[in-house]
C-alpha cells in the first residue's frame, strides 16, 4: 500500500499515524447573534490544534450525531464554506469536510477542501459524480441505518465481515465511477449503528480491515461507547478516548479523529517510543 494521501496541493504522509482534529461548526455556535465571535473562536481552536500536532482539520456540522435531524443544504453551506475558506487562507493545513451532500462536496472542493469525509460513503445522489470530477482523497465511513434511528437494535451476522463486504461494494462503486482506489480511506464508523459490544469488537479487530489495502481512519473520541462503558459524561471521557486511540493505532489505524489533539499526540509519541525501542 502507498503510505500517503495525495491531496490537490499537499501530501499527507501516513508512514506514521496522523491526528485529525475535529472542528465542530454547529447550529448553536453559528447562530446569527454571535457569528463573528464564534468564527474567531473556531480559528483559534484550529490554531491550537495545529500547534498541538494535528495535521488534518475535520470540519463538520452536527448533522451526523445519533438522533440528529437533517440539516438543509443552504444551512450546511453557510456553516461550512466560510470557515473552510478562512482556515485555508490563514493556515497551511490539510482540511477535510464532513458532509454527505453532493452540493456541499462540490462547493467545498472549489473552496480548497483537501479531503471529503462522508459518513454515508458517497451513497447519496450525485456524490460519486462530484468526486469523480475532482482528485481529493475521500473517507468512506460505514453506518448501519440512519442517524435518527441507527442505535435501535443494530444487527449484523458478523460486524467485521459485514463491514468488510460493505467496503468492498463501496470501493467497487467508486472505481466504477472513475474514482481511483488510491484516493480512498476506510472508517468502520464507531457508534454509527453499533452496540457497545460491536463497537469494542470492531476496535479489537480493526487490523482486519488492512487487507482492503486502504488507510484506516478511526473516530472514537468522546463517543458513547466510552461514556457507556465507563459511566462518564461527555466532558469526562479523555482517559477513555486516549486509551481507544492507542488501541486503534496498535491495530493499524493511520488517521485518528479526535477532539483532544495535544493529549492524543502525546499518547501516540509514547507508543512510538515503545515501538522504536523494542
Ligand atoms: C455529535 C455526536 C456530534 C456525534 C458529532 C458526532 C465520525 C465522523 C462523526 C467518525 C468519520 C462525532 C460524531 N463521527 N466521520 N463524523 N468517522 N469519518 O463523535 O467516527 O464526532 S460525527
Amino acid at each position: 500500500m502507498l503510505k500517503q494521501l495525495n491531496c490537490p496541493n499537499s501530501i499527507v504522509d501516513l508512514s506514521s499515524p496522523q491526528v485529525m482534529g475535529i472542528l465542530n461548526v454547529t447550529p448553536d455556535s453559528f447562530s446569527d447573534g454571535g457569528k463573528f465571535a464564534h468564527f474567531d473562536h473556531a480559528l483559534d481552536q484550529v490554531e491550537r490544534m495545529i500547534a498541538a500536532g494535528a495535521t488534518i482539520i475535520d470540519i463538520g456540522g452536527e448533522s451526523t450525531r445519533p438522533g440528529a435531524k437533517d440539516v438543509s443544504e443552504n444551512d450546511e453551506l453557510e456553516r461550512v464554506i466560510p470557515v473552510l475558506k478562512a482556515i485555508k487562507q490563514k493556515f497551511d493545513v490539510v482540511v477535510s469536510i464532513d458532509t454527505s451532500k453532493a452540493s456541499v462536496m462540490k462547493a467545498a472542493i472549489e473552496s480548497g477542501a483537501d479531503i471529503i469525509n462522508d459518513v454515508r460513503a458517497l451513497q447519496n445522489e450525485g456524490c460519486l459524480a462530484v468526486l469523480a470530477n475532482s482528485d481529493v482523497p475521500i473517507c468512506l465511513m460505514h453506518m448501519q441505518g440512519l442517524p435518527r434511528t441507527m442505535q435501535n437494535e443494530p444487527t449484523y451476522s458478523n460486524v467485521v465481515d459485514d463491514i468488510i463486504l460493505f467496503f468492498k461494494q463501496r470501493i467497487n462503486a467508486c472505481v466504477d465511477a472513475g474514482i481511483a482506489k488510491e484516493r480512498l480511506i476506510l472508517d468502520p464508523g464507531f457508534g454509527f449503528g453499533k452496540t457497545l459490544a460491536q463497537n469494542f469488537h470492531l476496535l479489537a479487530n480493526l487490523s482486519a480491515f488492512e487487507k482492503l489495502d486502504c488507510p484506516i481512519l478511526a473516530g472514537i473520541s468522546r463517543k458513547s461507547m466510552i461514556g457507556n462503558l465507563l459511566n462518564r459524561d461527555v466532558e469526562q471521557r479523555l482517559a477513555g478516548s486516549l486509551s481507544t486511540a492507542i488501541v486503534a493505532v496498535q491495530q493499524g489505524a493511520k488517521i485518528i479523529r479526535v477532539h483532544d489533539v495535544e493529549e492524543t499526540v502525546d499518547a501516540i509519541k509514547i507508543l512510538k517510543a515503545v515501538a522504536d525501542n523494542q
